[in-house]
């Protein structure tokens, strides 16, 4: 028996720069599988490389199918994320990115009214873990309900990450990103 998701999801690898070859983004980018159910991700997820051994500059994306984790989608190009930096590599980085996958798949990052949720990134870097969830809109501003969809995604995910009071989630939106080149840029909203 197969317990079906609500949506189908797309798992991909950034792969680390190597010194010969191309490097740019796309070249580094591969899909590795797409699955339905419950099952199937379990038995993808026991098959994987763990987040703690993977090498510095690789990321897992995993991405509800035909949404590329990339800013030029056309799913996200008016999109933005919430993040959160892990900056102390001790974190249990396993179990955080296993709950924030299992709330991306089991839909509890965001109310069924809501169709926000495009997928969810980790990035394995020297000096942290950095761990983002990826939303269709920029929220809208002036309490719009875009704005408060995503103000829920925000606290959620604080949660799932198991965050403390004093620690902030900051959500900033991909054109800023795009166009600075920097996946790191001013948040305009923390919760
Ligand atoms: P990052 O991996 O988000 O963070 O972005 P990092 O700075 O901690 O490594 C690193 C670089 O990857 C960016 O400066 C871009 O050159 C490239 N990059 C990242 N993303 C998410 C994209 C994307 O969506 N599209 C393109 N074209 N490049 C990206």
């Amino acid at each position: 028996v197969k317990h079906p998701l609500m949506n189908k999801w797309t798992l991909w690898y950034t792969k680390p720069p190597s010194n010969k070859g191309e490097n740019n983004w796309n070249d580094l980018l591969k899909e590795v599988v797409t699955f339905d159910s419950v099952e199937e991700f379990w038995g993808i997820y026991n098959n994987i490389t763990k987040t703690s051994e993977l090498s510095l500059k690789s990321d897992y994306h995993l991405f509800k199918t035909g949404v590329r984790p990339e800013w030029e989608d056309p799913q996200n190009k008016n999109g933005g994320k919430w993040a959160y930096q892990f900056r102390d590599k001790r974190a249990p980085i396993d179990d955080l990115w296993l709950n924030v996958m299992l709330a991306a798949i089991g839909e509890t990052l965001e109310s069924d009214k809501d169709k926000e949720i495009m997928g969810a990134v980790v990035n394995v870097r020297k000096a942290l873990f950095r761990v983002g969830v990826w939303t269709k809109t920029t929220g809208g501003g002036g309490g719009t309900p875009e704005e408060a969809a995503l103000m829920e995604i925000g606290k959620k995910f604080k949660e799932v990450l198991k965050l403390g009071v004093k620690d902030f989630v900051e959500f900033s939106g991909h054109t800023e990103s795009a166009q600075s080149g920097q996946s790191r840029v001013k948040a305009k909203y923390t919760v």
